[in-house]
């Protein structure tokens, strides 16, 4: 489905209009269809050859022209017209944090800035501060927005990981020449973002593999193509690295580059007091003259020749894992949380908030994975930009939801919210209602710019709030967008642990909040965790693997995590 392309494309024409300085009605009508045609259940294509593009909502007869145009030739002429006048790159300077379409219009007509290296230039010269309207603390935001998104680009996402990471494999996997293969390196670790894609192949015919692997479409440019190892950069400029090796090795390849760095090091630091020597090829005994190989094929077995129990990739981080090898008293392997483990969740939202799909829907998902329960959290009044549910319309969706489940025997809806903490702290349903949801999820959306202290009094006066069971996304982490609050992140944990609260690990690939490092800290705060999707759309809740992985790298077992319990249990132990 070519839906969420023409999406983009409508959405981007959208922002460059703004930019631009046309009328809004233009701009509207362009965020209107795109925003349709995102939650379309239904392949545009189909709709456009039918003839029904006009029956969206929002879709008009010149934009309904323009979807048709893309649509049969790949292009379309008016986009092409309007970045010659105002270029792409402005995108980029959209998308720094504090600038949106308005700033990049007002520097773009006044200054002409076009690139993010320019506005950085006019930012540290002094023209910005010339414009109306532009404080000094304006100009400081910017700047350190422009740092931030640059770290975003260093890095990739793990959403973004996966989709590149799978498609890759799938393809190789066709090959009647590949026996195995696997992603190794941060990806596998479970690492939140990734700095390129380490893919490792076992194949009767390593040149094969090379040839279709530098050819794939997704291929953008090919910088290096030998007979057992390649490298390439995708269109979406993401290095992927694939090596074939031997049966006879595979398993000791695999634990050298799955990693980390610290992790191989401690391993050969323990293999050479044994007298044996660690390498891609396998784990081999130093004899006199000569060397005999003790293990290689799997990495079990390396593990064992080693004298070590198998340790998982995730807890393969300098983080913990020397104390898995202390000599005096090395600390046991944890049984971590496995995704199976899962039997509902609490953060989605519905329709009756900014989500695309209805309860039912989103509950049909969830009994499709297995789920027994799922609290549908949509966001509370205060936040309009993601349709808040009004007092009134609480009761319709309790309704609604009662309805649902008197149809259910061996599955519940839950009605729970998502509130928000305004930036005294106070939140923003009274206890009367709060004390009539099944569960209350509480979050910050706003004032991000506060202080450290007054960050970390909110997130502490919503723990005490007796209605509250959950804190989302805690640390209001945004992808290339947002670093985690500087908050006295001990003060957040005993606040929790203190009044009963669960800890979110969110598993929205831009959020991923609490990360593994907090999680690790706060479970020695004794600190309970729950693992959300915080899904908007019914797919989303596929997410859910991302918050395993956190967890896992947190040293998470079943017991630390709400979502791992029957709903019995659930209920009991949200009892503030
Ligand atoms: P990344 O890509 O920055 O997210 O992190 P990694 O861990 O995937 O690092 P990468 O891609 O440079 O290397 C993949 C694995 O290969 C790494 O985790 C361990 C192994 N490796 C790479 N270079 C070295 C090295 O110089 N020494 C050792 N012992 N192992 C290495
Ligand atoms: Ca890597
Ligand atoms: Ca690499």
């Amino acid at each position: 489905m070519k839906n969420k392309e023409i999406a983009d494309l409508l959405k981007r024409m959208g922002t460059l209009l703004e930019i631009k300085g046309e009328n809004a009605f233009k701009i509207r009508a362009y965020y209107k269809a795109a925003d349709n045609i995102a939650g379309l259940s239904e392949d545009v294509a189909v709709v456009s050859e039918e003839g029904r593009l006009g029956e969206i909502p929002g879709i008009g007869k010149t934009i309904a022209e323009k979807i048709g145009e893309w649509l049969a030739t790949g292009q379309l002429k008016a986009y092409g017209k309007l970045t010659a006048e105002v270029p792409e790159t402005l995108l980029e300077i959209v998308d720094i944090p504090t600038v949106g379409p308005k700033k990049a219009h007002l520097f773009f007509d006044k200054l002409k800035i076009t690139t993010i290296d320019q506005l950085r230039a006019a930012a540290t010269d002094g023209r910005l501060a010339q414009l109306p309207g532009v404080q000094q603390k304006t100009i400081d935001n910017i700047l350190h927005g422009i740092g931030v998104v640059a770290k975003g680009m260093e890095r990739i996402n793990r959403g973004t990981a996966d989709q590149i990471a799978s498609e890759i494999v799938a393809d190789l996997r066709q090959l009647s020449c590949v026996r195995k293969i696997d992603v190794a390196g941060s990806f596998r670790r479970g690492r939140e973002t990734v700095g390129d894609l380490d893919l490792l192949a076992e194949a009767t015919d390593p040149a094969e593999v090379m040839r279709v692997f530098t050819g794939l479409p997704t291929v953008a440019a090919v910088q290096a193509h030998g007979d057992t190892k390649s490298s390439v950069r995708t269109r979406q400029n993401v290095q992927v690295d694939l090596r074939v090796v031997d049966g006879e090795s595979y398993g000791a390849a695999l634990l050298y580059f799955t990693g980390s760095k610290y992790f191989n090091i401690k391993l050969r630091q323990i293999a050479k007091k044994g007298g044996m020597k660690v390498n891609e090829y396998g784990i081999f005994k130093e004899l006199k003259n000569s060397e005999r190989k003790l293990a290689g094929q799997t990495e079990k077995e390396c593990f064992a020749v080693l004298g070590l129990p198998f340790v998982p990739p995730e807890l393969r981080e300098e983080m913990g894992a020397a104390e898995l090898f202390d000599e005096d008293q090395p600390r046991r392997v944890p049984d971590l949380i496995e995704q199976r483990h899962i039997k509902g969740e609490f953060h989605v939202h519905s329709t009756y908030s900014d989500g695309k799909n209805t309860i039912a829907e989103m509950a049909d998902k969830a009994k499709e994975l297995g789920y027994h329960y799922l609290a549908v959290s949509d966001h509370s009044q205060a936040l309009r930009v993601a349709h808040g549910v009004v007092e009134a319309d609480l009761k319709r969706k309790r309704r609604e939801i009662d309805a649902l489940n008197t149809k259910e025997k061996s599955f519940g809806i839950l009605m729970g919210s998502e509130v928000e903490i305004d930036t005294n702290g106070k939140l923003d349903y009274n206890d009367r209602i709060l004390s009539e949801f099944d569960v209350v999820i509480a979050a910050i959306h706003s004032g991000f710019q506060q202080t450290s202290q007054q960050l970390t009094k909110r997130l502490v006066n919503a723990c005490r709030n007796k209605h509250v069971n959950i804190i989302a996304h805690p640390l209001g982490v945004h992808f290339g967008k947002r670093e985690p609050y500087d908050v006295d992140f001990d003060e957040v944990c005993r606040a929790a642990a203190d009044n009963n609260v669960f800890l979110e690990i969110n598993s929205f690939p831009i959020r991923l909040d609490l990360d593994s490092s907090h999680v690790y800290a706060a479970r020695r705060h004794g600190v309970k965790f729950v693992i959300n999707t915080d899904a908007h759309r019914a797919e989303h809740m596929d997410y859910m693997k991302f918050g395993i992985s956190i967890a896992r790298r947190g040293w998470l077992g079943k017991a630390d995590v709400l979502n791992t319990r029957t709903w019995k249990q659930v209920a009991a132990a949200l009892k503030k």
